[in-house]
């Protein structure tokens, strides 16, 4: 593992777009240049900003600097629904959002949030890498955006700042952040707490203020975000396992020409093996962080009882037959 410079980094200045740079090569008039603006919540060096970066190089190097692209981070293009709507109506041409939030707009998505249905990240790889996840990206279009890569987020486990969680009973009554999906709010309130929808970028104060008691994430999103300091009780219950998708908007596309559509198609598959190690590795440095740093990793949680308090929601989610059906795939990759 190398040395990252893991202490959360300030961004650059409000509207600041992260500068790579320029690949030696061709000069390029400045007609011909295309410069796609991403857009990505999450802090300047987290493994799905350093991807876009990642794929900017790629892009450049090989299109001798005509085509780049410019990234945002730290949520300066808006929260994710709001980057996933202006990316629909071409205001953004990329962006870089969770999964779970597009459940709104393809309910299929919503499997990769059925409590424990992906079990370990090597299922997952087998789903987003197969037919299944090919079908999900292709499924954008009809919703005005084209899916080009799914980026790795790992498991989802719940934390609070009030007690150790084991069972269900202990989170009853909890104020807990969800993102905006119905389907999160619902699973979190099958489990006897109080969802609040919030966006990212407000739940760090939200928790100080103890307006909120805790919420779920991954490992490298509970350290970055300093939640571990606010909210130091993480029950690892890896309920859900909803990936990135790095989506582009179909305006931009289409306006592409096919050789740069290929390009970019070639970029985004190369920078998903880039995000895979990288989400490894900070995976592992955030979990020891974490403990490092005091958060109190609850790891002997009663996971049947968590299955059996979600068994009701889950099987009122399957009424939608084609949840049930990508649910059904998604098993048998397992
Ligand atoms: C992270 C994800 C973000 C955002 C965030 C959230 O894991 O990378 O894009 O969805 O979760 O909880 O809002």
């Amino acid at each position: 593992m190398s040395g990252l410079p893991w202490t959360r980094r300030r961004l650059l200045g409000a509207g600041a777009a992260l500068a790579a740079t320029a690949a030696p090569g061709v000069r390029v008039s400045a007609q011909d240049r295309r410069r796609l603006r991403a857009a990505d919540n999450q802090d300047d060096d987290f493994p799905t900003v350093q991807a876009l970066l990642y794929m900017d190089r790629y892009m450049r190097e090989r299109s001798g600097n005509r085509l780049s692209i410019q990234v945002f981070p730290g949520g300066q293009l808006g929260e994710e629904d709001e980057t996933i709507e202006q990316t629909r109506i071409g205001a953004i041409d990329l962006t870089r959002v969770n999964l779970a939030p597009m459940g709104r707009f393809i309910p299929a998505c919503n499997a990769f949030c059925l409590p424990f249905l992906i079990r370990s990240d090597e299922h997952l790889r087998r789903v987003i890498d197969g037919d299944v996840g090919e079908e999900i990206l292709r499924s954008f279009e009809q919703r005005g955006l084209v899916g080009l890569a799914f980026y790795e987020a790992g498991a989802r486990s719940i934390y609070n700042s009030i007690r150790p969680v084991r069972t269900p009973a202990d989170l009853r009554g909890l104020r807990i952040r969800v993102q905006r999906s119905d389907f999160m709010t619902d699973l979190m309130r099958a489990l006897g707490t109080t969802p609040v929808a919030l966006s990212y970028s407000q739940l760090l104060p939200a928790l100080q203020a103890r307006l909120i008691d805790g919420a779920e994430n991954n490992w490298p999103s509970y350290v970055t975000t300093d939640h571990h300091r606010a909210a130091r009780f993480y029950t690892l219950t890896e309920h859900a396992r909803p990936p990135e998708v790095l989506l582009i908007s179909r305006k931009s596309w289409d306006a592409l020409a096919p050789a740069d559509r290929e390009l970019i198609r070639d970029a985004a598959l190369a920078s998903r093996s880039f995000a895979r190690m990288r989400m490894q590795e900070w995976t592992e440095i955030a979990r020891l962080q974490a403990a490092a740093e005091g958060a109190e990793i609850i790891q002997d949680f009663d996971r049947e009882a968590f299955a059996q308090a979600l068994q009701p929601f889950a099987e009122r989610a399957m009424a939608d037959p084609e949840l049930e059906r990508m649910a059904e795939r998604i098993r048998q990759l397992a």
